[in-house]
């Protein structure tokens, strides 16, 4: 169990999830746990909403999980009478249905606005096969999740976005169980995102929830990357869970001629060349996937993997060695098929085959990290993507806690993603305010994702200002940007400042020997609402916005791509304005629906145009 230890050391480190028994890595998921054997937990739960915490902190506001008796670790445990005492103030069975995956927000009208905990309970039968150890896996829950089976605490967890699980082997009674879920969605000045975001507080399990079965010793986790400087060798970094002496752990793609077996060390770790017959490179015209079958003693995984390179060299992006221009947009998690947090395959593809028929090669995943479809669709579509972490706007830069926080979601995005080809682009923050201390804040996430990850681009959407002596004249100076590979940022010339025409006196100023990539711009419009082109909110608006602000940025030098603001319209309890935004934010080029707006011809037009100027570079 050498190695179950040191996995676990490691993984509780920085993570933000704490557990009340020692298990398995509960830092960090295992990969791929959607493929392994097990039952999924999606579909009906029970919920009772709880907005003053009855079922976690007693009437002193003590929380009952640190109370001794085992029974006393929350109030809304589920227990029948007999286990505990006879005054009952809830009922599982009689409560509400709630579905999961899904956010709560859009499935009960009196949840719209909620912001705070719900309790579920999934009632499941589960004896697993003889031998195997179990894990139950969240694919996310917004934002803190305490975890309990048959009345047992497993854990809790912080951050909205991310995967985490939990060993329940010892957890498991005969026959019947019962999960029971605090998801707690509350807004915290010290959380990651903090209190003010430009998106939907969605609450809830809002992800995958799966049990899954895995021999005593398993692979836990692994990598598959290009060595850098080769084109036919493959490095492999894998964990083994519980390893041992006897097993060895083989990795085995048919099409490139390897059928290898490699020992784990010590700790569990694997870390082996496997030379190729020949690798064809994963682009954006030949989204090249190879089988991936890899086997520790009775534990079988599958994947699909694409191998390429992303490099910078002076101020090109080179994909595979060749200069790439992003046609990019930038897409929040919501989904045009159920104006509801996106979840599914299904959700990824409607985003995605958006973004394609836009003409896109590329796509921003704003603002935090997006359900792990979304990449794998990405892989086989042949989009890059961005993928971002919620630091945004104003976070606590002084605070421990808060980097922790930051730096956990950061890890858990990259443990998650780190095979797929499609994930050029690691983002560390957006529009964050330049200081000393978010400087510090930001170079650690910088250092934590060049060791974990050196095969990627880094990036932050930064800000521009303007030259006190001449309006017209507009700077990004940023020195953060002397640590990322890119120089991204957001300008909203003709939307927040001034009218579209000025685009055409702006001078940017950059001073940089990077890539340029404008990680924003655009602006809002009702889809349907028709008038001249000086009438904000009209399509026609929006439509002169784009006309004007391409030329604009056609000019920078530098410029290697963009993702204008934004694909589909999106929820945002900022904008209230009614028979216009009614809680939406309408700079989409599509409606929430997928009506398309007049700007939307405009980018698709630019992107058909910038391809040929490149082929003619
Ligand atoms: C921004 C933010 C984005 C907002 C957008 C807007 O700069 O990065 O989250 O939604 O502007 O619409 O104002």
């Amino acid at each position: 169990m050498l190695a179950t230890t040191l996995i676990l050391a490691q993984c509780l480190m920085t993570s933000g999830i704490s557990s009340t028994e020692p298990q398995l890595c509960s830092g960090l998921p295992a990969s791929n746990s959607l493929q392994r054997e097990g039952l999924s937990l999606n579909g009906e739960w029970k919920m009772v909403v709880d907005p003053y915490e009855n079922g976690y902190f007693n009437y002193r506001w003590e929380p009952f999980d640190q109370q001794e008796s085992p029974d006393k670790q929350s109030y809304f445990l589920d227990l029948k009478p007999a286990d505990r005492s006879d005054r009952i103030e809830y009922d599982f069975d009689k409560a509400e249905n709630i579905n999961v995956p899904g956010d709560w927000n859009t499935q009960h009208e009196k949840l719209y606005f909620y912001e705070g905990s719900v309790w579920y309970r999934k009632s499941f039968e589960c004896t697993p096969p003889e031998g195997m150890r179990a894990f139950v896996v969240f694919g996310a829950a917004n934002y803190e999740t305490h975890a309990y089976l048959n009345g047992r605490k497993l854990g809790s967890h912080v951050g909205g976005f991310t995967p985490f699980q939990f060993e329940i082997t010892d957890f498991l009674r005969e026959g019947a169980q019962s999960l029971v879920v605090k998801v707690d969605n509350k807004r915290l000045r010290e959380g990651v995102p903090t209190l003010n975001t430009d998106w939907w507080n969605y609450g809830g399990l809002t992800r995958d929830v799966r049990v899954f079965f895995v021999p005593q010793s398993f692979i836990h986790s692994y990598g598959l990357s290009l060595k850098p400087g080769t084109r036919d060798t493959v490095i492999l970094d894998a964990w083994i869970d519980n390893a041992v002496t006897d097993k060895k752990l083989k990795l085995v793609i048919p099409e490139m001629g390897i059928d290898q077996e490699f020992e784990a060390d010590e700790h569990g770790h694997v870390v082996a060349e496997a030379q190729a017959r020949r690798i064809y490179m994963w682009s954006t015209t030949s989204p090249k996937l190879y089988d991936v079958a890899l086997a520790y003693g009775d534990d079988h995984l599958t994947d699909q993997i694409g191998f390429r390179t992303i490099t910078t060299e002076g101020q090109d992006i080179l994909l595979n060695g060749r200069p790439v221009f992003l046609k990019g947009i930038s897409i929040h998690e919501e989904s045009p098929l159920s104006q509801a947090r996106a979840y599914s395959r299904e959700d990824a593809e409607a985003l995605l085959s958006a973004a394609k028929e836009l003409g896109c090669n590329m796509v921003r995943l704003a603002h935090y990290p997006h359900n792990e479809h979304m990449a794998r669709v990405a892989d086989e579509l042949g989009i890059m993507v961005w993928e971002e972490i919620p630091v945004y706007w104003t976070i606590q830069w002084d605070n421990p806690a808060t980097l922790s926080n930051a730096r956990n979601q950061l890890r858990e995005l990259i443990h998650r993603d780190r095979n797929r080809a499609s994930v050029i682009i690691w983002s560390m923050a957006n529009e964050t305010p330049v200081s000393e201390s978010r400087n510090e804040f930001l170079l650690k996430l910088v250092e934590d994702t060049r060791a974990a990850d050196p095969t990627r681009l880094i990036s932050a959407a930064m800000e521009f200002h303007r030259d006190p002596d001449d309006a017209n004249r507009l700077i990004v100076e940023d020195p953060f940007a002397e640590h990322t590979d890119l120089v991204s940022f957001n300008q909203y010339v003709g939307w927040y400042h001034g009218m579209p025409e000025d685009c055409a006196s702006i001078e940017w100023h950059i001073p940089y020997d990077k890539p340029v990539f404008i990680s924003e711009f655009g602006g809002g419009a009702k889809f349907g609402l028709h008038g001249d082109r000086f009438d904000r909110w009209t399509e026609e608006f929006q439509q002169e916005l784009y006309i004007k602000t391409l030329p604009m940025l056609d000019k920078i030098a530098g410029l290697r791509g963009m993702s204008p603001w934004i694909l589909f319209d999106f929820r945002s309890p900022r904008r209230p304005l009614p028979e216009v935004q009614d809680f939406y934010n309408r700079k989409g080029l599509l409606s929430e629906k997928g009506e398309k707006k007049l700007a939307w011809y405009v980018l698709k037009d630019y992107y058909t145009n910038i391809d040929r100027k490149w082929r003619n570079r």
